[in-house]
Parts: structure tokens; sequence; C-alpha cells
């Protein structure tokens, strides 16, 4: 018995040790995010062990080395050592070379050393992050772990970034987050090889950030009454004796510590203290700050328009701005320094005395130059303490300030016109770049601002417009997502919202874009993934989900429900009706035809077994599918939907308007008619609906139902009145009209629009489905 143990002891220990000489790396083994610009794998490799050294000749080696030693401290408890005499063998040296592009660096893996090459400390930091991604993923544990054998390949890679400004804004404000989160999300940028942490600091709903000659800034702007539990657009303007609990602030000494922590990671932290506008926490604080002078609260929630703005006119709310800046200046050494400048509603500007003399006395003739003359003012101030200006699109309106730098965020005009002055711009257009937006099918998803911006459509981001010159994309100095707050609520829905998209905008940034393979990237994304589990990174797992399309076959009335997530290539399978999701499930190859109501149950499969979200819906097939729609109102240009079959394609429109299943109609009234090519018997009719009030889309106010024979004459089978209500949610509805059974060929759909809110503004109203029975 005990020769019988022994030998297998024996056998498994030659295995492991025969198993461990075989490890022969080959390309897919090397999953780097952001993908490094040159890469070629040698033969052989290096193994880290407890008797591996750094070898560095400066702090700023020393200090990138450190970021690696402190993770084998954490997951195998080895002391590494950084020395200054040349080892033997086994060891990373460090080599400061001038040609090296600034950032670039080069990693050579080769007998038993590792060489990293740079001309700066975030050169080193990032040839550190590669060898980090190099490693066997456990090496990002937050604890220890048995039984790793710590290799890299033999390899060669030069690698170097796109753009300088590869950055992540973050909205402390609408909610606050703790100074721990903040550094830990300096870490996982440098993780990314990102460089620039954009704290929105101030805006209506909270000031984040301690200004020792002005502390009722922090007193009162930083706290707001509590109506976390109420949707954002639903809370309700405090009155000012209401105790004000939620939020938070950065002490002066905080802030010293989040930009030394950041510093240590190559990350530039850019502050943003938002003016004109966005500045109800400064108001709450000192009202005489504004036009009106009057005590305003601290807003709990969605405010808008945005009215109580600094005064342009008083020389006293420049004072302020320039006091509070030079103690931002001092606690930030960041060459930019983002003033906000977005979305001022100037009605109390064109009222108020003090700014009409301003506009009189400076020559100004609309309230958007006396926006500029603002900007510029701070401009001049922040220029003269040798800092950049960098401010919202809106800047340039009523004329740019000659030396501000302009983050361009509705779309790419405002970096096109920029760029076109000669000026820099950092580009984050909504599209690609607004992390709160939705990551995937809106039904799947946390609430979220609204828009669709999925990891994938990230990764179409170009800072560089087609349509730019050459010299307009030098002055194109990167991107940046940006992470609003109001629907964020906690840190690790902030995770949620963060990743992966970053990974996808890191290598926008970072990349060469002729390298740019999204099938390429969604392989390494399942080991980012892993990764992001050991970081222990809330991150979203959205690009599994399943989604739906449906297109009509005209010539059968049946429809082709086609089944996709975001991998290209995943297994995807299913089964009908009630069938359950095992191995006997149905491998998905092609579009599933429907000829009867039908439920589809859908999973992605590894490993022969389900993971993720299961896909499960019921497509309810009805007389009216993929009949012919007349459209007697047509719908409007920006929602057409899926077109002509759109009503009649079973696919239902979602809470996400932009979803492309939806009709609308703006101020108009709808109305269609459905040939259903013969007389057949019909009792219901039901008409799929949607209001979301903060877009203006309101339910229609009347439904009507309408039968005829012969298309000519036809005769009302029921009406369904809707008065207006205020409605702060996303609701879904369905009017359903049931009548007698009857015989008719055509029918005739009618809604009614609201046409204007209470405020005067124009209303849309979305339809999708009519279903008939
Ligand atoms: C617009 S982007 C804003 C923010 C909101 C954001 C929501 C910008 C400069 N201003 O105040 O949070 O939309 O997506």
């Amino acid at each position: 018995m005990k020769l019988r143990a022994l030998i297998i002891v024996l056998s498994l220990l030659i295995f492991s040790c025969s198993n461990k000489e075989a490890k022969v790396f080959t390309e897919t083994d090397i999953q780097i995010i952001p993908k490094p610009e040159r890469l070629k794998l040698g033969e052989g490799h290096f193994e880290f062990n407890k008797n591996t050294v750094f070898f560095t000749t400066d702090v700023s080696q020393s200090a990138a080395a450190q970021i690696l030693i402190d993770k084998f401290k954490t997951v195998q408890g080895w002391d590494l050592k950084t020395v200054e005499t040349l080892p033997k063998s086994n060891y990373i040296q460090f080599k400061t070379s001038e040609d090296i592009k600034k950032e670039g660096y080069k990693l050579l893996a080769e007998n038993n050393i590792i060489t990293i090459e740079a001309n700066n400390f975030n050169g080193f930091l990032y040839g550190i992050e590669t060898l980090r991604q190099l490693l066997p993923v456990e090496i990002e544990s937050q604890v220890k772990v048995e039984s790793i054998d710590w290799v890299i390949p033999n390899i060669d890679i030069v690698d170097a970034p796109r753009f300088k400004w590869r950055g992540l804004m973050l909205d402390v404000s609408r909610h606050f987050f703790q100074k721990e989160y903040i550094k830990k999300t300096i870490d996982r940028l440098a993780y990314h090889k990102m460089n620039t942490l954009h704290l929105h600091l101030v805006d209506d709903q909270g000031w984040r950030i301690e200004i020792k000659e002005y502390p009722k800034l922090t007193q009162i702007g930083a706290y707001r009454v509590d109506q976390e539990d109420k949707p954002w657009d639903g809370r309700y303007t405090p009155s000012l004796d209401e105790k004000a609990t939620y939020g938070g602030f950065y002490t002066q000494d905080d802030i010293k510590e989040i930009v030394a922590y950041a510093e240590s990671r190559g990350v530039n932290v850019v502050p943003e203290i938002e003016m004109p506008a966005h500045v109800t926490s400064a108001v709450a604080s000192y009202p005489e700050l504004s036009c009106l002078g009057k005590p305003v609260s601290v807003p709990s929630g969605g405010l808008w328009p945005i009215t109580d703005i600094y005064c342009a006119g008083k020389e006293s709310t420049f004072e302020f701005l320039e006091n509070v800046l030079n103690e931002v200046l001092e606690l930030f050494p960041s060459k930019y320094i983002h003033v906000g400048g977005d979305e001022a509603t100037k009605t109390n500007w064109k009222a108020c005395a003090h700014c009409k003399k301003r506009m009189k006395d400076e020559n100004l003739n609309s309230p958007e130059e006396l926006q500029s003359y603002f900007i510029k003012r701070m401009e001049r101030f922040i220029s003269s303490k040798g800092r950049v200006l960098i401010g919202w699109d809106e800047i340039l309106e009523g004329g740019l300030a000659p030396g501000a730098t302009v983050m361009s965020w509705r779309g790419v005009k405002g970096g096109l016109e920029a760029s076109e002055q000669g000026h820099d711009v950092v580009m984050t257009p909504g599209t690609h770049c607004y992390f709160d937006h939705y990551q995937g099918p809106m039904n799947t998803e946390p609430l979220a601002w609204g828009g669709n911006t999925p990891v994938s459509k990230v990764y179409e981001f170009d800072p560089i417009v087609d349509s730019m010159s050459d010299e307009q994309a030098q002055h194109v100095l990167g991107g940046q997502a940006n992470l609003w707050s109001e629907y964020v609520p906690t840190e690790s829905h902030s995770e949620y919202m963060i990743y992966p998209r970053i990974a996808a905008l890191s290598e926008t940034l970072w990349s060469p874009k002729k390298d740019r393979d999204w099938l390429d990237f969604s392989y390494r994304m399942e080991s980012l993934f892993k990764s992001y589990k050991y970081q222990n990174i809330n991150y979203a797992k959205s690009a599994y989900t399943i989604s739906s399309d449906a297109k009509v076959n005209d010539a059968t009335n049946t429809i082709n429900v086609s089944l996709k997530n975001e991998f290209p290539v995943s297994d995807i399978r299913y089964v009908l009706n009630g069938a359950s999701l095992d191995s006997t499930a149905i491998a998905y190859s092609k579009p599933i035809e429907i000829k009867a109501t039908t439920t589809i149950k859908a999973s992605l499969y590894k490993d022969n077994k389900p993971v993720g979200k299961v896909f499960e819906k019921t497509f309810n097939y009805h007389k009216a599918v993929g009949k012919k729609v007349v459209y007697n109102t047509k719908y409007h240009n920006s929602y057409k939907g899926k077109e002509s079959t759109n009503m009649v394609n079973i696919i239902r429109g979602t809470k996400n308007f932009h979803d492309g299943q939806w009709q609308a109609w703006l101020v108009n009234d709808m109305e269609l008619t459905i040939d259903l090519d013969e007389e057949i018997e019909i009792q219901d009719v039901s008409v799929g609906t949607m209001e979301h009030q903060g877009p203006s889309i309101y339910f229609p106010t009347q439904i009507e139902v309408l039968l005829s024979k012969d298309g000519k004459a036809f005769k009302s089978v029921g009406k369904i009145d809707r008065p207006y209500k205020n409605n702060a949610s996303i609701i879904l509805k369905d009017f359903n009209i049931h009548f007698d059974p009857q015989k008719a060929r055509f029918v005739k759909v009618k809604a009614k629009n609201l046409k204007k809110t209470d405020k005067g503004g124009d209303t849309w109203i979305f339809i999708d489905e009519i279903v008939v029975r």
C-alpha cells in the first residue's frame, strides 16, 4: 500500500514538473489590453521566483517596479527587492532611453532577463502594467494564491500611445464617492494605461471640495435633503429649513492624498470647477453669487433649466471665483483646469441690472457674448498662473477665449470648430464616450440616463474625425469617457458603468487604429474579465446579454427571429415553448421562423452548459402579423422603427425609446390602416405605447379603432380616453379595445397626441405593435 502511494506521489510530481517544462506560449496566450503597437513572441520563458530582483537606477524606475513588487507581496508573500548593482540573472532591469516616445516603453524578455526601456515614469509604469497582463491572471488576486508558476513568455514589445489625453471623468457631485474609491479608480486607470482623471467637483446637487476661504461651500453646498428613494427627476425642491443629510466632500488633505496617489500611478487629476451654471450648490451657500441674490436650497435631484447661475455683472463674482481657483491651483498641479461652461440658461442675466451694465460697458450684444466674456476673463486669470483653461464646448458660443482647450461633448461639432480655429480639443462625444448610457438591452439593465452605448460602440470611437484636416487632427489631444452620476448612486454601480467599456476606450486611445479588430478584442476581453474578477471589480457582463430582432417575411407572413449578443463568435443555444435549456438545446445558427405564438428561451453556452443571463421572450403571433400597413399620417423621420413592417412584426419596443422598434409622431396624431388581405373574424385590437415624460413622450390622449370590409366605410368599434397625468417613470402600456366578434378586412387605428405639455413644449407619441386578434 505504502509503495503504491509513493508511486502515485512520484508520478504526480514528474507529471507536474514535465507539465511545467512543457509550457509553450502561443499568440493566443497574449491578451494585452490595450493592444501593444508591436509584439513578437519568442521561445522560452521567464519565471519570477522569490529571488527575482528589480535592477533600477532612479526613483521613477523603482516607483514603477514597486507596483509589481506589491502584487507579489499580496499573492505570494514575497519581498522582492530593487537593487542598484547588476544582478547575475533572473532580474528585471530598467533603462532610461531618450529615443523612446513619451509614455512609450520597450519590453524585452530573453535569457532570463526582462528589460524595460522608457524615457519617463509613465513609460516604466506601462511596461510594468504590460508585465502584469502577461503574468497569470492570479497576479491580480487580493489574497494569497497557491501553486501558480509565475511565468511569462520570452517576448519583444515596442509600445507607445496614440493619444496623450486618455481620460475618465467621474461626476462626484450628483452622487458622492469616497476618497478610497477614487484611489482604486486611479489604480485601474493605470492598469488600462489611461492617464487622466477628470473630477467633476462642482454641480447643482453638491459642492465637493473644501475651500478654506468659503467654508459654507461645503457646510451647506455639500449636502442636500436625502430623496435617494425617489427617481432623480421626481424629487421635489426642498424647503430652506429642511435637514440636508446626503452628501460629502473632499478636504484639502483628501485632495492632496488623491493627487499624490494619482502621481504614483501616472495619472493627472484635472479638477472641474463649474461656472457660470450648474452651481446651485454654490448659490445655496452664498446667495449673493447669483443675479437675484435670493436664498435657494441644494436640489436633491433633477434640475432643469438651470437659472440660478453666477451673476456675470457683479465684480464680487469674479473675486470669489479667483479666490476659489487660487486654492484649487495650489492643490492640483494639472496643466489643465476645467471650468465647465455648459448648459447655462441666461434668463436672469437678461433681467439683471448688473449684467445689463456689464454688457453695455463691455460692448456685448447678447447673453452668449456675456458668457464668452465670463470665460475669457477666467481664461486670462488661469493662463496668468501658467495653466490652461479647458471647458465644455459651450465655451465656443459667443467667441472662444484665446488659450482655451475645448472638450467636445455635444457630438464632435465643437471639436471640429475649435480645432479649425487652432485650439486643442479633447473629444468626448456622447454617442461613444458617455458611460451613463445603457450598455445592453434596456429591460435587462439598471436604470440609466438613456442612450445606448454598448462596449462595441465605444470600441468604434475615434477622436480624429474623418473630415478633419491634418492640421486639425494635430490639435486633438485625445479622448475621454464621462460618467455622469445622476443614475449612479453607489460605487459598485459606478464600477458597473465603467468596466469593461473603459477597456474598449483605452484601446481606441492607445493602440494604432489599423490594428483595431473587434473580434480579436472580444477574445481578449474574456481574460480581462477574469482579471476584473480577481480585482473585485463589479464589471458589467452586458456584452453577453442576448437580444432579439425580427424580420417579417411578407410572402409567408412569418417572422424570422434572430438572436445575438455582443461577441461575434458565441455559442447561443435555444429551446422553444417551455422546454428547458439543457444539453439538448438547439445551437443557434440562423433566424428562427415563427408561425404561431412562440416562447424562445436562449442562453450562451460554455463547455456545453448554459452561462449568464437567460433570454426568454414570448412572441405573440396575431392576425395582423406581416400584413400591409398604410400610414395616413407619417411617422417622424427620427423614429422610423422598422418602417412599414414595424407595427406588425411581433417585436415590441422596449423602455429604451432609441431601440429602433418604435415609431413616433411629434405633435401630430397617428392614423394608419392595416389591410388583413381578406375578411376575417376579429374581436380585439391592442395598441402598444410608452410614456417617458422626461424627453416629452406622453401617452396618447385617445385611441380609437375602426373596422371596414371595403376600406372605404369605417365603423368605430371602440375608443379609450386617457387624460394627461404627471408621472416620473418610464411606463409601457397597451391600450386594449375589445368588441363583439365580427368580420372585417381593414383595421384603422387612431391615436391622439397631447400636442403641448403644461409648460408649452411639443409632445411625442410613441407607438409599437398593433396586435389584432
Ligand atoms: C449633460 S455633458 C451634462 C451633464 C449631465 C449629462 C447627462 C455636460 C457638459 N453636461 O450635466 O449630467 O448631460 O448625460
